[in-house]
């Protein structure tokens, strides 16, 4: 029978785990599937943990998100086709929920789908090599201690790419008498109450870490970017300013001249696509972009077609994104979908990255993800859902955002997959200092 190693219970491989319960369910034969999982539990990033740095075992940490961390776009934009929020909550939810109800969310179709029976937790894939035509897996169960080898025909690589910092250095931060750390072992925005901070980046990290600290009470916020500021109408209290040149004890000193002391810098720069587990000749190597190359229809790595990556561009649309890849690749693996000429991927991979490397503002962004991810929902039979109706959103969601970043949250959206129109939540987001799920399913 034909074996299938995914790593990784994130988002993408809970997604590609209710693939193929979705063919099996449909009566199709299914391969026999490990999802090697390296937490103790499921749902990836939004699994929140308090640690940072290693675990217990001495494992690195992937969790990035932190305690008060609110849906950054509307909730209705990632919505799974087969498993709406109607469904899933028996109630009409507002469109920018905190982590712990989307990681509900998500947790609720995997559950439906009883797919947990698949998953190795507490094992990492530590070693994958493809020899005598199938891919050799070494994991490690870290309870206890123990290597394993397994021979997989398919290879299904879900693991994020953003929880390995990117951490540039600056000059003066040997000396620097605060607390410098990168966005990913951000937890808290309550530490930093009363302080002056830093934040570098000028993409969703720093605007959400900044505004995260502003709203919990930092006495001040400078971001410094790098290239494109950020732009928007920041509150009393918040600036942007150009580019960190150096540290001088407590003195941050700008490229633009600018100088403010600062009690901590927060590193939004960024993550790496880290694949340490994997040989050279299956390791994708790329930044964060929209179309990484390499990977036909963003998915099948060009070089050795049982190879699959899920959820490795830069991310406007997420979860239903990731289920048209996950059905995509199921579909490869099944033999649904034939590949086609190594000269016609080529040609698709290189018409893909020509549109990508043109685009020149969000709007085009969304414009080619949607397309994107049009083009993959066309090739499998993931059931029906709005993609134009998400467009919409996105753009509206970016002109929220422009008038005003401390407001957007507050605005509703109506479902692609059931047409519910969200209810406004019962306390604007600025003033929402409770991220518990039970106090946002009340309805007043
Ligand atoms: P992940 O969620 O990272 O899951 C990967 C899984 O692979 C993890 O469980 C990890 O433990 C496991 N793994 C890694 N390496 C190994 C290994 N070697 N062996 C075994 N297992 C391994 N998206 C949104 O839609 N809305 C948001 O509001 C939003 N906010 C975000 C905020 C932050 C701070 C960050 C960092 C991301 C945010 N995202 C958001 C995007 C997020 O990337 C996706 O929502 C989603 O989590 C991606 O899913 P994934 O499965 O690709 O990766
Ligand atoms: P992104 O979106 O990859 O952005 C990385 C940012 O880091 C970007 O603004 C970069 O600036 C900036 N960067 C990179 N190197 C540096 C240095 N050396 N100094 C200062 N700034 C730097 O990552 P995010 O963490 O913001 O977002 C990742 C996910 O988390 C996202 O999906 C969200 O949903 C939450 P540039 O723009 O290139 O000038």
């Amino acid at each position: 029978m034909t074996k299938v190693a995914i790593i990784g219970s994130g988002p993408c491989g809970l997604s590609i785990l209710r693939a193929f319960q979705h063919a099996e369910e449909k009566g199709n034969e299914i391969p026999e599937i490990v999802c090697f999982e390296k937490q103790e539990d499921w749902g990836g990033l939004w699994n929140y943990s308090w640690r940072t740095g290693s675990d217990e075992f001495g494992d690195t940490v992937p969790n990035s998100m932190y305690r008060y961390l609110w849906s950054n776009g509307p909730k209705e934009c990632l919505e799974f086709a087969d498993y709406s929020f109607d469904e899933h909550f028996k109630q009409p939810i507002p469109s920018f929920p905190p982590r712990e109800v989307l990681y509900d969310y998500i947790l609720g179709r995997a559950k439906k789908a009883n797919v947990k029976k698949y998953i190795k937790f507490n094992t990492v894939v530590s070693n994958a090599v493809f020899t005598r035509n199938k891919f050799e897996i070494t994991s490690v169960n870290k309870k206890e201690n123990k290597t394993t080898k397994e021979d997989f025909d398919y290879l299904v690589v879900a693991t994020g790419h953003f929880s390995v910092p990117y951490i540039p250095y600056y000059e003066g931060m040997n000396s620097f008498p605060g607390r410098i750390l990168h966005g990913h072992d951000f937890r808290d925005a309550e530490e930093f109450r009363d302080k002056d901070i830093v934040v570098l980046g000028s993409s969703y990290s720093a605007e959400d870490i900044a505004l995260q600290c502003y709203k919990y009470g930092a006495k001040s916020v400078t971001i410094g970017y790098r290239n494109n500021p950020m732009g928007f109408k920041w509150p009393k209290g918040m600036k942007e300013v150009h580019y960190l040149d150096r540290l001088d004890g407590k003195k941050a000193i700008f490229k633009d001249g600018h100088e403010q002391n600062t009690d901590a810098i927060i590193l939004c720069s960024g993550y790496l696509h880290h694949f340490p587990y994997l040989e050279d000749a299956l390791k994708l190597k790329t930044g964060n972009r929209l179309y990484p190359p390499q990977l036909y229809k963003g998915v099948v790595w060009q070089d050795n077609h049982k190879m699959m990556y899920l959820g490795m561009q830069d991310q406007f649309h997420t979860f239903n994104m990731f289920d048209c890849q996950a059905w995509f690749a199921r579909d490869v693996i099944m033999g649904k979908i034939k590949m086609p000429s190594d000269q016609d991927i080529e040609k698709d991979i290189n018409k893909w990255v020509l549109e990508e490397e043109a685009l020149e503002d969000p709007i085009q962004m969304i414009d080619f993800q949607t397309e994107y991810t049009k083009d993959l929902h066309l090739a499998s039979d993931y059931p029906e859902i709005d993609f134009e109706l998400i467009r919409k959103h996105f753009k509206d969601w970016e002109h929220h955002k422009e008038e005003d970043i401390m407001t957007y949250r507050n605005n509703s959206f109506s479902s692609a997959v059931t047409g519910t129109v969200a209810p406004i939540h019962h306390t604007p987001w600025a003033e929402a200092m409770d991220d518990s799920m039970k106090t946002f399913m009340k309805s007043k």
